[in-house]
């Protein structure tokens, strides 16, 4: 026999959550030997950071070893991470630049 307020009869249908795209972090990590102008203008030529908040960030990733310079998609994070080694490789210096998933 039906229990009271059973769902026998009822058509459902599971919910789809909205999918997004999966975002990345993409960092700069601190060295001893990258000048500190040229961290700086990296993140102004690759990153669109104005030149009071890259002296900013540049600073965070002095002294904490690290900072998320900017959250992209994984084409676009596989870019900046690209441009920003072959920059730093180019002026034979050490600076680092990784990506994460969020
Ligand atoms: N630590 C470097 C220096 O003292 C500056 C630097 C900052 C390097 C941020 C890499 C990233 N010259």
């Amino acid at each position: 026999p039906d229990k009271p307020d059973d769902d026998a009869g009822v058509i459902t249908k599971a919910k789809s959550k909205t999918q997004r795209p999966p975002l990345y972090k993409v960092m700069l990590l601190n060295d001893d030997y990258t000048p500190m102008e040229f961290v700086v203008h990296v993140l102004e030529r690759f990153f669109g950071i104005n030149h009071a908040q890259a002296v900013e960030i540049m600073l965070v990733v002095h002294k904490k070893g690290l900072a998320v310079v900017g959250i992209f998609s994984h084409e676009i994070a596989e870019t900046k991470v690209a441009q920003v080694m072959d920059f730093a490789r180019r002026h034979q210096h050490p600076l680092q630049c990784t990506m994460e998933k969020e």
